[in-house]
Order: C-alpha cells, then structure tokens, then sequence
C-alpha cells in the first residue's frame, strides 16, 4: 500500500489544537500522529485523537441525506434522499415559515462541534443574512470572558511554556491533564525546578497527581476564600501598594469587601480551614513569580464571573504582573485573528430576535416558539442545560428540524432533514487556539465519503436555495481561507511574509508573547471593583447537594462517544460522593441511585470517593442517551439559567438530592 502523510490540525474544542501528521493512502486515512515539530504538540497527542481514524471510518457515520418518514426521536423513521431534494425541502420549507411567522422565527444553533473558523463561523453570516434569530453564542466561558473584560479589558497573558518560569502555580479549577494536556510537561517542568503547584478544586482529580498540595473547597465559594487571602495579605504587609498605585484603580472599594473577612469567617464559608488559607495566602504572597492556570469550572455558577474578577484583582494586590506572573493559558491566537472576517456580524439586523442558546428550552416551548431550528456543530439534545424541556421543544411536531452532523445524534433522531457533515480532514479550515499562541491551516488530506458536505459547502447550497446572490456565499473555503491569509485585515499582529508562506503550506505559526503589562481598558489600567467585589452565595440552594459539572478525559463533550473503546474507559453515569453524604443515605460505592431536582431525575451509578467535600457531587462527562441509564444525563438537572455576568450557562448552580435506588 502507498501512503504518505499530510499536516492537519485537530479541530476539537480543547485549547490545544494540536498539529496532526495524517497518514493516508489517498482515500483513507490510516493513522494519525502528534506533528513532533508542532510547537505546542511536540508530538504528544490525547487518547481520543490517537486512533481519530476510527471516527473517520466509523460504520456509524451517516453518509447520505436523510427525510423523516416516521415518527420523531425513532432511528428507523428516516429515508435516503438527494442533495437537491434536501435542499430544495429546506428552502421552501423556510421561505413559507418565513412569509407566515417572519424569518426571525427561524434559529441556527451551533457550537464548536469543529473549532476551524471557516467551518464554524460561516453559518452565522448565513443566518444574518436571512435575518433569523440572533444566536447568543455563550454556553462556554463568556463569564469568564465579561470577568476579565471589566478588570483587564482586552486581555494578555502568559503561554504554557512560561510557566517553568514560576515559583508558585495554582491550577485554580483546572484540570490539564484532563483538559489540556500540552501544559503538563510545563508543569512537571516547573516542579523540577522546585515550584510549588497547589490545586484549588471542588475534587481531587487526575491533575492532583502534578500538584504537592490540593485544597478543596466547597462550589461557588472561591470568592470569600480570595477575599480572605487578600485579608492576609494586607495584615502581612504582602500588598504592593507601588503596583496598586501605578496600575489600578478601585483598590479602596476591594479592600472594604476584604477588611472584615478573616481566614476564620471565610473557612465557614468555603471549607477551607484557616490556617490552610493563611498558609495559601502567605505562599502566593511571597512568590517572586506567582502563576495561575485558570479553568473555567467556577465561572460555570450564578456567581461565576465575579470569581474571576476577583482573581484578576488578587493578582493585582501583589503585583503579579510585573514579576512575570499573573495568569496562562487564558488567552490563545483566537485574540490575534479577526473572525468576525468569516462570521460578518454587520448582516445582523439589530432589530432581530435573539436568543441565548443555554435556554433553547424556553425558546422552542414558550409562547412565541420558533419554528423551524438548524442545527450544525452541535449537540442540544445532550449538551444544552434542561435537557427535558430541550428534548420536550424538540418533539414538537410543529418544528422544522433540520440537524448537520456526522453522525445519528440524540439531536438528529428528532429532525426532518438530516444532512451527512464531513469530518476535519475532509475540509479546509484555519484553526486558532484558545490557550496556546499558534496558527495553522487544516488542508483537506482526503475526499469527503459518500454525499457528506462541510459546513460551508451546505451554507452556500442553502444561499442558492434561498436565492442569496452576495459574493460572500460565491467562495469556497481554500478561496476564502486564501483571500484571509493574503488579505492586511486578518492578522491582529505584524505577521511576515515567511509567516504568510508557512501558514499556506500548512505549518503552524506562532503569535508572538504580548507585552502581559499592556493591559486593555481604556486608562490602561486594572479596575478593581467597576463592579462591586464582594461574595454572594450561589442562587440555588433548594436541595442538600451540590452536583459539579466537569470535563471527562475519554470524551470531548459529546464528540467521541462512538468510539467503544473511549466509552468502556468513561464508564457509566456517575457521580462522586463523599463517604459522610454515601453514609447518610445508606449508599454504597456502585448503587444505582436517583439523583433530583425540580429539573428533573435520573439514574446515576455511585463513586464514593475522599478528596471530595461533603455537600459536593462531581459529574463528569457529557452522555449520549444510550450511555445512561434511560432517563437522562446531568443537563437534565441544569436549568437554563445563566450567570451573573456574559449570559453564560450556570450549569453548576444547581442543587440536588440523592437516594438510593430500591431494586
Ligand atoms: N478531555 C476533554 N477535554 C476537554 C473537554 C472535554 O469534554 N474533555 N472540553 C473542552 C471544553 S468545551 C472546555 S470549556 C474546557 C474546559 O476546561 P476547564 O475549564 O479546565 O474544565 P472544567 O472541567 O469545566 O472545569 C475545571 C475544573 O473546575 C472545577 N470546579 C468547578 N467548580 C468549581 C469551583 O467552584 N471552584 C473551584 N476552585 N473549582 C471548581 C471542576 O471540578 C473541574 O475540575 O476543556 C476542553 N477540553
Ligand atoms: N452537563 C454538561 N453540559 C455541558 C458541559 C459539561 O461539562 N457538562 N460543557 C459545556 C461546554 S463548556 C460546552 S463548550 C458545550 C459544548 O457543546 P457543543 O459544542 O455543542 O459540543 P457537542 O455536544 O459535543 O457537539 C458537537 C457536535 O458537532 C458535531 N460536529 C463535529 N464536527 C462537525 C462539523 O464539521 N460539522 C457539523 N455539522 N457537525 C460537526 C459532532 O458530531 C457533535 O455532535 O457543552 C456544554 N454542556
Ligand atoms: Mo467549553
């Protein structure tokens, strides 16, 4: 057999995005590898990736369009139709939703099935276009996002491969090894120059391992345990009034949030014992180059955004910044590109309708429904908060439900047209990283099988349905990912022209490390307290526990979950407990329980385990039906309701109850 092997880009939604070296015969993709000469990859690639040609040739790809025939939510109700027949079905379908209800009754829902920004940001200029409903994009990190807008502004921060550099690193609800694994070599690194890495997190998990102490502290609680240490650090003269005072703005107002809140009074609140949070305090205090990774985990709550608020303004107390520390990984090349070139914002009609994706639920169910949803990219019927109330709108009958993905999805068992997507290297695309500094085209290494089509390619087909005549829906994806590297506009940065070269044979490019001391607000400086710092508690606080959602290291959100293999190592719904919360339910460690809330219920298997508080349950993963126990995964239990600052989805702001299941 003759192959050879071609670069690729990994277009999942982790912050690696890791460079591939794709080994094909042409029309099969026969093994993939990390691209050792890849900056940040170096050659180490994730489980999941290791055997991406799997996925590629899964027997359970769909490969041709497909009509419902019969019932919503059944496998077999669907029939093989044409491109042509699909498309002119669609267009009709929506030229007489959008004479009867108006357009802005008609919804696109995606999210970063594929990360490239071709693939992923073009629909949005086709629904602009056809002035649909606006799709708030925020199921992710936007909290975080609106956190370091109001502090930092625009915002830089420090690459993975500074943190050797360090003396102190807190991985502050952050899990790399789960999430991104390309730091952890730096972590290790850092540790064998005698760093000290602390881990702040409602669980012990896999990253513990890189850590020589982990801190537990209860969910939606790190704001109180911040403000106490910026009380020690006060009371030990650890603040650098010389920063404050060249630097920032609002300090007066922060410190009275921090005056009375003493190591004691905040141990009651966040878990933490006293002398663990002076102890903290005083190492991050006296650290000459203090680091934080940050996750997103606390972000994910009512309170979430101002948790990171107040983490940029505990860097600040001490100066961080300007001892090349402060925080990594936050920010990637997605900030040094301009997507908004591909996505064309300026289509949207400020008039139309928008709708926040984590509350699809109420937008299919409440008065005033839409009618007709796209869905591309994405997953709702397993990854979208009220997962009963989405799976409730999705069944509607009167909805026009037309579902692009690659595979029979929870989501596509409820559409009228499915429509076969192709997969990363069957497609061009230009991928930027959120964590990491590069940049790198995904040329197509083989032909797309059977009747599969990239995103784009089907946006064009519908702009032709839907008689749309702009240029923007003439280019094909190599056109336009050409016309973005060649064009003055793309580049936020003073890229060269050998860049330019390396970038269009497909290497990767490296943004080079901003200036962390140019901070992005207007006065250039970092604002304390624009909103008012201090804790509140999280909204919900009906039931005795609090269930965590996090990342599972086996899946990527729902990608991956047709991969057997993958899927033994995940394991069933499960949620962790601690040994008092199991006791004083008459649980034990493998029970089948009900977990619920006015959400909802659903079976979970049972994991007591002791780095964990009592009061917490984590719940890790995001299952496809097939994979639980029938009636649901943990969006069943997530209302749609959303954080303090961003809009994002407070997906660990609810509450629950746990008992066991009777056989
Ligand atoms: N293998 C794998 N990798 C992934 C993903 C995946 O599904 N699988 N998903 C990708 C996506 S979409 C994203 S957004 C990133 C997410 O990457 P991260 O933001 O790093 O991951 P999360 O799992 O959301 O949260 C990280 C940690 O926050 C902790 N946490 C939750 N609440 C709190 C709290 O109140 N306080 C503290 N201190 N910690 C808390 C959780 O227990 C968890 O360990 O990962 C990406 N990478
Ligand atoms: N309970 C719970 N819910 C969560 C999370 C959690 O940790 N717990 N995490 C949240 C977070 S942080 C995020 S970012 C969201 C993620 O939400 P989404 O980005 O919606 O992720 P997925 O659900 O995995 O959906 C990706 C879908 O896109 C498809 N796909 C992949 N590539 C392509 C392509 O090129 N074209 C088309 N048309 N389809 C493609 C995949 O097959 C898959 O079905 O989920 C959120 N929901
Ligand atoms: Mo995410």
């Amino acid at each position: 057999m003759n192959t050879y092997v071609k670069k690729s880009v990994c277009p999942y939604d982790c912050p690696d995005a890791c460079g591939l070296l794709i080994e094909t015969d042409g029309t099969n993709v026969i093994s993939v590898k990390g691209d050792p000469d890849h900056p940040v990859t170096r050659g180490l690639i994730c489980r999941k990736m290791q055997n991406y040609e799997k996925d590629i040739h899964s027997p359970e790809r769909i490969m041709t369009p497909l009509k419902r025939v019969g019932e919503k939510g059944l496998a077999d109700s669907f029939c093989p139709i044409t491109w042509d027949e699909a498309i002119h079905e669609i267009c009709s379908k929506w030229k007489s939703i959008g004479e009867q209800y108006g357009f802005n009754s008609i919804m696109g829902y995606s999210y970063a099935g594929t990360m490239g920004i071709i693939q992923r940001k073009f629909g949005e200029a086709f629904f602009a276009r056809m002035g649909a409903a606006t799709t708030v994009r925020t199921i992710c990190s936007s909290a975080k996002g609106a956190a370091i807008k109001h502090v930092m502004g625009h915002f830089h921060d420090w690459n993975a491969s500074h943190i050797p550099e360090a003396d102190v690193l807190i991985l502050w609800s952050a899990n790399p090894v789960a999430n991104r694994l390309h730091a952890v070599p730096y972590i290790k690194q850092a540790r064998k120059n005698k760093a000290k890495v602390v881990l702040i997190d409602v669980y012990s998990h896999d990253s513990a391992s890189l850590c020589d102490e982990v801190i537990l502290v209860k969910p939606g609680t790190d704001v109180i345990l911040m403000l106490a240490m910026m009380h020690v650090l006060e009371k030990e003269n650890l603040i650098d009034h010389t920063f404050i005072e060249a630097y920032t703005t609002g300090y007066d107002a922060l410190r009275e949030a921090f005056r009375g809140c003493t190591p004691k009074y905040a141990s009651g609140i966040c878990g933490v014992p006293a002398e663990t949070i002076h102890s903290l305090a005083l190492l991050y205090g006296n650290a000459s180059c203090p680091l934080i990774l940050p996750g997103s985990g606390m972000s994910r709550y009512s309170n979430g955004s101002a948790a990171y608020r107040h983490l940029f303004a505990l860097l600040a107390l001490t100066g961080a910044w300007a001892k090349g520390g402060g925080t990594c990984c936050v920010s990637g090349s997605g900030d040094h590109v301009r997507s908004d070139l591909v996505s064309h914002p300026e289509l949207i009609d400020p008039k139309a309708r928008k709708i926040n994706m984590n509350q699809l639920s109420l937008a299919l169910t409440e008065d005033d429904r839409i009618k007709s949803l796209y869905v591309f990219n994405s997953n709702p019927a397993v990854m979208t908060p009220d997962q009963q109330g989405v799976s409730k709108g999705l069944s509607r009958e009167d909805l026009f439900l037309v579902v692009h993905d690659r595979f029979m999805t929870d989501t596509a068992l409820y559409a009228d047209i499915i429509l076969p997507a192709t997969f990363s290297v069957e497609q061009d695309d230009i991928c930027y990283s959120y964590g990491n500094p590069h940049l790198q085209a995904s040329w197509q290494t083989i032909p797309a099988p059977g009747a599969c089509k990239s995103n784009l390619d089907v946006f064009r087909l519908l702009a032709e349905g839907m008689g749309f005549e702009d240029d923007i829906f003439r280019k094909t994806a190599k056109e336009m990912i050409d016309g973005l590297i060649d064009s003055d506009e793309f580049f936020l940065f003073d890229i060269t022209e050998e860049q330019r070269e390396l970038i269009k044979k497909g290497d990767p490019i490296t943004v080079p490390q901003p200036d962390v001391m140019d901070f992005g607000t207007p006065d250039k400086k970092i604002h304390l307290a624009d909103l008012p710092a201090g804790y509140t508690p999280v909204s919900d606080q009906k039931y005795p526990l609090r269930m965590v959602n996090s990342h599972n290291p086996w899946s990527l959100n729902s990608n991956f979950a047709y991969r057997e293999e993958l899927m033994k190592s995940r394991g069933p719904l499960t949620m962790k407990m601690h040994p008092d919360d199991a006791r004083a339910r008459g649980i034990e460690d493998g029970d089948l329980c009900y977990a619920y809330n006015d959400y909802g219920k659903i079976t979970v298997q049972i994991r007591i385990i002791d780095g964990i508080l009592p009061g917490t349950v984590n719940a890790s993963g995001v299952y496809r039906k097939a994979h639980t126990f029938g009636d649901g995964n943990f969006n069943s239990l997530c209302g749609p309701n959303l954080t303090d600052d961003g809009e994002a989805a407070a997906l660990n702001t609810q509450s629950i109850e746990i008992v066991r299941k009777e056989e």
